[in-house]
């Protein structure tokens, strides 16, 4: 109940009570009905179709309550003015090798993925370990939009406007003891409902990990939306990290769990291959990859290729974690 009374001032009421999509889709349907009513020969196909799409259920849905945290007001100071990558293109060009290791399919594979009810666990080096859920989060959290630039090591980029809040304010409500140097994330183990997991050699559950000045630093962000929306499941829904100025793989999906820790934890990518994927992987340009170039990468809508940045783009903000102010 208190939800109402801490309901942003921005907030667009419709929006609020009903998916946008579902939304659209009743008035479409209710303008249908109208001309029906008005006895005019013919029907709406959009708004039939609409109305369909909800009574089948099709239409997508996050967490339950989920959609009225969105659109969260942007942040002023992560609004830089720079062009957004196309929203579908980003919602179909994916990495989560939980689902499929074909970028293009990863959004044909969440199907069966639960992203409701979802709990965080907090453990580890803490003086108070907690199991959240994801809707009293939502609940907490200031929520808001800020954009970013993304980039995988593989050297493709995207700019998008996700939803979340700092992971500062995570950690502190968990109160870290002073021997927690580390934080140590991991994705759900589910494999009946991520294809991707079902036999395979790959050693999941996905796990990552950011020393701790990191995981507290300002940029670092808890992402529950994208595109003032829900999450989608091929974009790591119902809760993400993103860290925006290393490699897209520190950036975990669908996290399950955080535990603080003494010592510098293993990650997923760095188990696999460590002269590839090290711990730290700071975005940095004068750095090849072992088997290719950092200097430049590729926008994925436009195909542009464009010079990556050092720390990509945010060493204003970073370098001096690095000793490199
Ligand atoms: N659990 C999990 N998290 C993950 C991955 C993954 O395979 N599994 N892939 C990473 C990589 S390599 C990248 S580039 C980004 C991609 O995020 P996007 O699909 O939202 O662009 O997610 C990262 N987080
Ligand atoms: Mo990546």
């Amino acid at each position: 109940m208190s939800n109402i009374l801490i309901r942003p001032p921005w907030f667009v009421p419709e929006r609020e009570a009903t998916p946008e999509r579902v939304y659209l889709g009743r008035r479409e349907f209710l303008k249908a009905l109208g001309i029906a009513g008005a006895g005019l020969v013919g029907t709406s196909r959009t708004g039939l179709a609409a109305a369909d799409a909800v009574t089948a259920g099709r239409v997508p849905s996050g967490p339950s309550d989920a959609q009225r945290h969105y659109p969260a007001q942007r942040n002023p100071k992560f609004n830089p003015g720079w062009k957004l990558t196309d929203e579908e293109v980003v919602s179909q060009y994916n990495n989560f090798y939980e689902f499929s290791l074909v970028k293009n399919r990863v959004h044909q594979m969440v199907g069966k993925f639960v992203i409701n009810p979802w709990k965080i666990e907090i453990t580890g080096l803490v003086e108070k370990p907690l199991v959240i859920d994801m809707d009293e989060l939502l609940q907490e959290m200031p929520l808001e939009e800020r954009v970013y630039r993304f980039r995988c090591v593989e050297a493709w980029s995207m700019v998008v406007p996700w939803t979340g809040f700092p992971l500062s304010k995570l950690i502190e409500k968990s109160k870290p003891l002073s021997d927690a140097k580390f934080v140590r994330f991991e994705t759900f183990n589910k494999p009946d409902q991520a294809p991707g997991m079902k036999g395979s050699n790959y050693p999941f559950p996905y796990f990552e990990g950011l020393r701790m000045d990191e995981a507290m630093h300002p940029l670092t962000l808890v992402a529950t939306g994208i595109y003032g929306k829900p999450m989608p499941k091929q974009q790591g829904a119902p809760v993400r990290l993103i860290v925006p100025w290393k490699y897209g793989y520190k950036s975990i999906k669908s996290i399950v769990k955080l535990e603080f820790v003494a010592g510098q934890p293993k990650t997923f990518w760095e188990v696999l291959a460590p002269n590839e994927y090290p711990f730290e992987s700071n975005v940095n340009p004068a750095v090849p990859h072992p088997r290719w170039l950092q200097s430049t990468e590729r926008v994925i809508d436009t195909g542009d290729r464009i010079r990556t940045l050092p720390f990509n783009g945010y060493g204003d903000q970073v370098a001096k974690l690095y000793g490199k102010a």
